[in-house]
């Protein structure tokens, strides 16, 4: 596959696709029960919006974490991970505010590496790129629109390159564990022996404060959730109500994820255009929408043997809430 971009305008690598896989993916959701619909639709241009709101939201402590652990650690990590030149790739980066703490600090020692930037909302990306272009001296980067399998089929093309591979902000949250183990061996397929990985892990902690960063005061994360909905009606020519549904979360203590719902709050049809077809809502039915899931610290060890990987660091903020993890490949040698 070549992928060519540049500096401003990210390469769409999915454009066409991507529209009929959303309907694919609203019919098989909304015709199975129970219902659900998959979190990666979050992610239009409002979406994006939103979902940037919520990282500013005192109740969503991830962000506030991820951002001290990295002002805390830049130097440790940057001294781990850079000597000889690298590839910078970061699956899933959106508005990459975090990441530039890494990528500032990594400029400013000097070190020779390119950033590769995927994520399936254009809108984020391009205010990214524009955002890096005014670094001297002029930081290397090549942005791709697409879902984190381009990013894998990229990086197995880089065989004689060094990557570390930025997995940030507990996106590994929305994979359940099986899903996590299944994407982290894919990633170690890809990636070279001695390659890094950093992925970002929201630890179990007090349920209440889990609970109420899924349930703001503002209505930002049911906004959120709805979007999908007013996505439908936009993309698809749905005439879903936005005001007929409800938005509901929980954590489960059996999966330990936060639960993410939109609960239809009458007996009700919606019709999609596109799709022809007609669905029928039961008074108070859920929809799933998303898991968010958080992590131990014994599971973190785990999910590195059974995929190939040392745990090099574990790097904590000072609540002990999240945990950034810098895993480094084996290959070709028993463990
Ligand atoms: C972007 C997947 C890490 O699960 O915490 C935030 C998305 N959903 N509030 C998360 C999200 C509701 C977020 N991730």
């Amino acid at each position: 596959m070549t992928v060519q971009c540049n500096a401003l305008k990210p390469y769409d690598v999915q454009a066409a696709e991507s529209h009929q896989d959303f309907a694919l993916d609203v019919l098989l959701g909304l015709s199975r029960s129970p219902k659900a619909l998959p979190s990666k639709y979050f992610y239009d241009a409002e979406g994006n919006r939103l979902f940037q709101k919520i990282m500013d939201l005192p109740e969503y402590y991830l962000t506030e974490c991820e951002f001290e652990i990295f002002q805390n650690h830049k130097d440790r990590i940057g001294e781990l991970i850079g000597s000889d030149r690298f590839n910078l790739v970061e699956l899933g980066a959106g508005d990459g505010q975090k990441t530039r703490v890494l990528i500032d600090h990594f400029l400013g020692k000097g070190l020779d590496f390119r950033y590769i930037p995927i994520d399936i909302c254009e809108e984020a990306l391009t205010e990214l790129l524009q955002e890096l272009q005014g670094y001297s001296p002029p930081l290397r980067i090549e942005g791709l629109v697409s879902e984190y399998f381009v990013g894998l089929k990229w990086l197995s093309n880089q065989i004689h390159d060094k990557n570390v591979v930025l997995f940030l902000g507990s996106n590994i949250g929305n994979f359940s564990h099986s899903e996590a183990r299944v994407f982290l061996y894919s990633l170690w397929n890809a990636l070279n022996d001695e390659d890094y990985v950093l992925i970002g892990f929201d630890l179990k902690k007090d349920i209440h404060r889990l609970t109420v960063a899924y349930n703001d005061s503002q209505g930002i994360t049911a906004a959120f959730n709805l979007n999908l909905l007013r996505r439908i009606n936009r993309e698809l020519g749905g005439n879903f109500d936005l005001d007929q549904f409800r938005y509901y979360s929980a954590y489960n203590v059996y999966s330990g994820a936060v639960e993410s719902f939109l609960i239809s709050l009458r007996e009700q049809t919606v019709y999609v255009e596109t799709l022809n077809q007609s669905f029928s809502f039961e008074a108070w039915e859920p929809v799933h929408t998303e898991h968010s899931h958080k992590y131990l610290v014994s599971d973190i060890a785990e999910l590195a043997e059974e995929t190939g990987y040392e745990i090099i660091e574990q790097s904590y903020d000072s609540r002990g809430y999240f945990v950034d993890s810098l895993w480094q490949v084996r290959k070709n040698r028993e463990m």
